[in-house]
């Protein structure tokens, strides 16, 4: 491999000690490029690869709230803006305890080469805050949302930085930040955050965009390969958005989804997990994927998540969280017969088990490349904010297709160009690594 790329990776280890995740996806992502930066050394003339791994600017700042008894609490607000060379800084925000300045800065990593992915013009960025949302009210929710955002709106805009959910952000926070931002600001500048409600600038089809993303492809994939969802089973982790809408095509494609699972442990549904039952205990009731059992006599309920990849599947689709599925799980997996793994959370993945699954022929979906639908429908939902226009379901789930195909086609065809056929990982790296190579090329040392 390339000295350089080498060299890279351990300053960024060195000079970001203790930030593992962050260390994870650059060790990833630059490996993958090696190729690349080996045939091409202007990059390396040009410090490409030292100002990539640096982001552009990292805003942190003190989110102060208080509960319905009175109480005080003070949170950590994080947005980093990792590289804006082709287009605005995008990416989600992403409310849990785990949240840390490695993890912000793995995602908003992820991101910039995600973005670059989705053939529309969005650059990279992250952030959130370690505020736990779970038990808490909706004017907790909301009190918490509008601290947040009355600091996060000096750094953000329409054409600044656009956020949008992830993990504990869903429509109700966005309609919150979103109200606020427009109260501070007083302007109507709708494509300053996506995945709003369809009755203030929302975008039809933004909300299953990430799962149903993440079947097209898969589904391309598996046809590529001579296969199809039909009849196929499968194990889906987490229930959340990305969870739910995975499942949800699945079942339309005419597969067997017979586990999903939260942060406490997951269910096994034999007769086939039922997707509004799953909507009802988790989106409206906001409560434990433990009830499913309770409420439904052909489920079992296990404690603990892991246990999930145990589970005998053909395709297993991990949409929680980063680290979920590990060397061990990737074995029970392979011992079961998996044919395919598709990445619907971001780095669910360790390096190791990744290595494994590709090193038994088991086709792997890379995350940056397989759950892009969910940003690519954000910048759908900024251009219809441009426009003051929208467009029905039909047209954006047409053209959310059409971005699937030509990010399977992408990453396929840069795969084969650079030697490593079949590869979609170091496919979907190159590929978005070179768009943001070239526009950083082009804009000078900046
Ligand atoms: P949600 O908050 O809607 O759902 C998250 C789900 O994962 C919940 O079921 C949650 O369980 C579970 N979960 C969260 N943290 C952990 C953990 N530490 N261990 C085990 N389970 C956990 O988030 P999303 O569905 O939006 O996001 C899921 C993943 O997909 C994330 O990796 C996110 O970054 C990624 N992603 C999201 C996109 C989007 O558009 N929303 C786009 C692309 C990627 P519980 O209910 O117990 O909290
Ligand atoms: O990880 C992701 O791509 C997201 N959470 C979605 C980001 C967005 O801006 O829609």
């Amino acid at each position: 491999m390339s000295k350089y790329v080498d060299e890279i990776i351990e300053k960024v280890v060195r000079e970001n000690p203790g930030e593992t995740e962050f260390h994870n996806t650059v060790k990833e992502v630059l490996t993958s490029i090696a190729p690349v930066i080996d045939a091409n050394p202007k990059y390396q003339n040009a410090a490409l690869l030292e100002r990539m791994v640096e982001p552009e600017r990292v805003v942190m700042f003190r989110v102060p709230w208080v509960d319905d008894a009175g109480k005080v609490h003070v949170n950590k607000g994080y947005r980093v803006q990792f590289n804006s060379a082709i287009g605005p800084y995008k990416g989600g925000l992403r409310l849990h305890p785990s949240v840390n300045l490695s993890i912000i800065k793995f995602l908003g990593f992820e991101q910039v080469f995600k973005n670059s992915l989705t053939t529309l013009p969005i650059g990279g960025g992250k952030g959130g805050s370690n505020f736990d949302p779970k038990g808490k009210s909706d004017n907790e929710i909301m009190r918490f949302c509008q601290s947040f955002m009355t600091e996060l709106q000096r750094h953000i805009g329409q054409d600044t930085d656009v956020p949008a959910g992830d993990i504990g952000v869903g429509g109700r926070e966005i309609g919150y930040l979103y109200g606020q931002f427009k109260r501070i600001r007083n302007a109507y500048e709708a494509g300053v955050l996506t995945g709003k409600g369809l009755t203030y600038g929302g975008s039809l089809a933004r909300t299953e965009a990430t799962g149903y993303g993440l079947l097209y492809f898969t589904k391309l994939y598996l046809e590529d390969n001579g296969m199809s969802y039909k009849d196929q089973t499968v194990v889906v982790s987490g229930s959340g958005n990305v969870a739910i809408y995975a499942m949800e095509k699945a079942q339309e494609f005419g597969a067997k989804v017979v586990a999903c699972s939260d942060s406490n442990g997951y269910v096994f549904d034999p007769e086939g997990i039922d997707v509004a039952l799953v909507k009802q205990i988790k989106e409206v009731e906001r409560g434990r994927i433990k009830e499913y059992a309770a409420r439904k006599a052909s489920a079992t309920y296990t404690e603990g998540c892991k246990g999930i990849w145990t589970i005998k599947c053909d395709i297993a689709l991990p949409c929680a969280t980063q680290q979920e599925l590990d060397l061990e799980s990737a074995k029970a997996l392979v011992a079961n017969g998996v044919k395919l793994v598709g990445e619907g959370a971001n780095m669910p993945s360790t390096l190791d088990a990744i290595e494994y699954l590709q090193s038994n022929k088991i086709m792997f979906a890379p995350a940056k490349a397989a759950n892009a639908g969910g940003v690519a429908t954000s910048a759908l939902e900024m251009a219809q904010n441009s426009m003051r226009y929208s467009w029905t379901f039909e047209e954006v789930d047409e053209k959310l297709k059409g971005i699937m195909a030509s990010i399977y086609n992408a990453s396929k065809n840069a795969a084969k160009e650079y030697g490593h056929e079949g590869d979609l990982l170091v496919g979907c790296n190159i590929a978005g690594f070179l768009k943001v190579a070239d526009a950083m090329m082009a804009q000078g040392i900046v």
